[in-house]
């Protein structure tokens, strides 16, 4: 277990148990960091406002990462719930249209495009520049963000949500030059599939999950508790000299050539 006494953390992106978000704060939470939640939209409250509840959670607040005042209405809320400072954020929101997740990539529209790139790629920028001056006061933090393999290679019906992954891999990067000058780190966890609620939807994921069995070096399905606990390790202070980096829990999938 990881020590995270004393840590105040902000999680976007927990939807059910079954959300990756909720599988890295159970890391955090067991290690002794106290948590925000964001939630989006009234369907999922009820759900995650019990999830919160379960970890003593002092802020849960609705959260659409679409809007520029929503975030900072948020990080404002954050800022009086944890006195001015903020030392872990964790970013776990994707979207597409399901519609673009079949088919041809060629066939995306324009307005569904950007739509993906502003929720899956857009938002971390957003909520890095309002956690910005609450890390700041903390004397530094930490910022992970989940990404996958379809952002570095072309995964049959990953389609535009590979092109949000690209634009977010490199978004961490950038961000972590920016932020490093205040000892704000920045990572991405690369996982291979795992079955949550954004993944079960998918028409042939059963296919993806047996071609990662039989193909990664390790022949293992991928747990959401594996990804918490990566997460948890870049979050922490263990990984205090690492920024700008992805690291994959996918059981080696991602190193094969064939
Ligand atoms: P999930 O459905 O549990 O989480 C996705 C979250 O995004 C949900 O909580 C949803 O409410 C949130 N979201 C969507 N649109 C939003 C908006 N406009 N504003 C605010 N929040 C919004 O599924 P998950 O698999 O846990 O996904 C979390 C992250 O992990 C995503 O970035 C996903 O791309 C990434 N990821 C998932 C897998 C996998 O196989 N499940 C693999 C690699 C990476
Ligand atoms: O990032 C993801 C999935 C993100 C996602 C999922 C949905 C389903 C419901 C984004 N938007 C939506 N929109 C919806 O309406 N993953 C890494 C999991 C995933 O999704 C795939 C995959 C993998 C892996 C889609 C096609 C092919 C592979």
């Amino acid at each position: 277990m990881i020590d995270f006494t004393g840590k105040r953390g902000l999680v976007l992106g927990v939807a059910n148990r079954r959300s990756i978000a909720w599988a890295i704060a159970q890391k955090l939470a067991a290690g002794g960091a106290t948590l925000a939640f964001t939630y989006q939209g009234g369907r999922i409250e009820k759900s995650v406002r019990e999830l919160a509840e379960s970890v003593s959670s002092p802020l849960l607040t609705e959260c659409d990462v679409r809007s520029d005042e929503g975030v900072e209405r948020v990080f404002s809320e954050v800022g009086e719930a944890f006195g001015g400072e903020l030392d872990l954020l964790v970013h776990s929101v994707a979207f597409a249209d399901a519609r673009d997740l079949e088919g041809r990539f060629t066939d995306t529209p324009r307005d569904r495009f950007w739509l993906a790139l502003d929720v899956s790629a857009y938002s971390l920028l957003s909520a890095a520049r309002a956690a910005e001056p609450l890390m700041e006061a903390a004397g530094g933090g930490s910022i992970l963000t989940m990404t996958y393999l379809g952002g570095e290679r072309a995964v049959p019906h990953y389609n535009v949500m590979g092109v949000a992954k690209a634009a977010l891999d490199a978004s961490v990067r950038y961000l972590a030059w920016d932020l490093g000058q205040k000892n704000i780190r920045v990572n991405a966890v690369s996982a291979g599939p795992v079955r949550t609620l954004a993944a079960r939807s998918i028409a042939g994921f059963p296919t993806m999950e047996a071609i990662v069995e039989e193909r990664a070096p390790l022949h293992r399905p991928i747990s959401a508790e594996d990804v918490g606990a990566a997460a948890a390790f870049l979050l922490s202070d263990a990984a205090q000299n690492v920024t700008a980096t992805t690291l994959y829990v996918d059981s080696g999938f991602h190193a094969m050539g064939m």
